[in-house]
């Protein structure tokens, strides 16, 4: 039988001038001093097991080196380097868990200018630390390590003191780095449109196979059966599948509930292809057709994420499509007589808070919650400016609506009812392009397809 899903992407080639391109960047912003990152080791889930691996964003993004345990230092200067920490060559190991690249490797393969096993870290890397006025180091979720660095920082400048100007000052990466991963070169955003090509694969496959009867986890199910099956590395976050007021709860993902005619279908999934991610939300009628309150909330988010997406432009400041977004809403929502007072008032009191508390959207890439700064150093009237929309950038585009049981003063019709609509969006030179605009969100075309599933038994099998 023919492969009935859409082209099936393989594992990305391993390309080193691409890594070393991007380093030459680094450099650039980093002068004469110094940066550490790293890989940490396996995370423990029980027992003897561990989790799949999954390298750190910032060191795959500067050398593709995907092994656990690893400490990477850029040293910049007149002649920058790289040197790597890795775990060395081990054929007992090797036998159980795969091929390390070692200390050769690391120099053959990654580029290293220098490369050391993993564990001469502490002997080693105060010497890189004194030619530096400033460390960039970025404080992981590794306590141990961190103290490592610290101390070594701690060391080195107490070497350095008596013979010329210390290193005294520890700065995060975030800054640097995601001023760079902020804008997506040529292989990055091929990557995002197959993670976003397979997403919204996947988003149409469950429109096509939910019904009434089923558990939430059998949903999710077929989300991850086409992300495995066209090479995405499986899920970008745990996959949301929330039916009726489940979809009310921002973060649920529990998915064990069973789905119910009459209610909608809340869907946040997304495919991680080549350690880049996508992020789609839809939410379509577990019957054939919108309730006609179901209906007048999607048609409103609907309309805020339309206007919102238009809003996202070269030059934009990062907010301005959150502001059109929630200008519809609060206008929808007032003629829904959700909510009273004019638009001014309403923005300054919040009280939209009730029904939306969420930003309409988050810079996205090698992270889902891509690790970009939000905010320039530039102030106006004493705040801080929102960076600017350029071209490379990716968005995602989220308004929704939620009408928990539990919310007070509001008509029964609407109980339960949560809505979120999100496509990921590339910000171009004339504009933007919808990255998932393949997955279905007009109602037309989600009824047309709800129909059709329900009628031929699709969902049976
Ligand atoms: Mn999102």
């Amino acid at each position: 039988m023919p492969n009935r899903f859409g082209e099936v992407f393989p594992p990305p080639a391993f390309d080193p001038e691409r890594y070393a391109r991007r380093r030459r960047q680094a450099f650039k912003q980093l002068g004469d001093d110094v940066m550490i990152l790293y890989n940490p080791p396996e995370a423990h889930r029980t027992h003897d097991l561990y989790y799949r691996y999954r390298p750190d964003s910032d060191v795959y993004y500067l050398t593709g080196f995907e092994e656990p345990d690893a400490v990477i230092v850029l040293v910049g200067g007149a002649a920058p380097r790289l040197a790597m920490f890795v775990r060395p060559r081990d054929p007992e190991r090797e036998t159980w868990d795969g091929a390390r690249a070692g200390v050769e490797g690391a120099k053959a393969l990654y580029g290293a200018d220098e490369a050391f096993p993993i564990d001469a870290l502490d002997t080693r890397i105060g010497g890189y630390l004194e030619a530096a006025q400033t460390l960039y180091f970025k404080f992981g979720r590794d306590e141990r390590l961190n103290q490592r660095v610290i101390a070594a920082f701690r060391a080195a400048a107490h070497r350095r003191h008596r013979q010329g100007p210390a290193p005294s000052i520890i700065r995060d990466t975030l800054p640097l780095l995601g001023r760079l991963r902020l804008v997506k070169d040529a292989d990055e955003i091929e990557r995002m449109r197959r993670a976003a090509d397979i997403a919204a694969e996947a988003h149409l496959w469950a429109m096509q196979r939910a019904a009434p009867g089923q558990y939430e986890f059998q949903i999710e199910a077929e989300l991850e059966y086409v992300f495995r099956k066209r090479g995405a590395l499986g899920s970008s976050y745990t996959s949301i599948v929330g039916g009726g007021a489940n979809a009310t709860v921002l973060h649920y993902n529990a998915n064990n509930s069973l789905l119910r005619d009459g209610e909608l279908l809340l869907i946040d999934a997304g495919a991680e292809y080549g350690y880049y991610a996508s992020d789609i939300t839809r939410t379509f009628p577990l019957g054939k057709r919108f309730t006609p309150a179901q209906r007048e909330i999607y048609e409103l988010v609907l309309a805020a994420q339309k206007a919102a997406i238009a809003a996202v432009q070269p030059g934009a400041r990062f907010d301005e499509y959150h502001q059109v977004a929630l200008e519809t809403l609060i206008e929808g929502l007032r003629d829904l007589k959700l909510l009273t007072g004019s638009l001014d008032e309403i923005k300054e009191k919040k009280t939209y808070l009730r029904f939306y508390m969420h930003r309409a959207g988050h810079w996205l890439g090698s992270d889902v919650h891509d690790a970009c700064a939000y905010f320039t150093s530039e102030t106006e009237n004493g705040s801080f400016l929102y960076e600017k929309l350029r071209p490379g950038c990716v968005v995602t585009v989220e308004p929704g609506l939620y009408f928990a049981p539990s919310l007070k003063g509001m008509p029964k019709r609407y109980a339960g009812i949560g809505v979120r609509i999100e496509d990921d969006v590339l910000v171009t030179r004339a504009g933007n392009e919808i990255l998932t605009a393949a997955a279905p969100k007009e109602v037309e075309e989600i009824e047309a397809i709800r129909h059709a599933a329900l009628s031929d038994g699709v969902c049976a099998r």
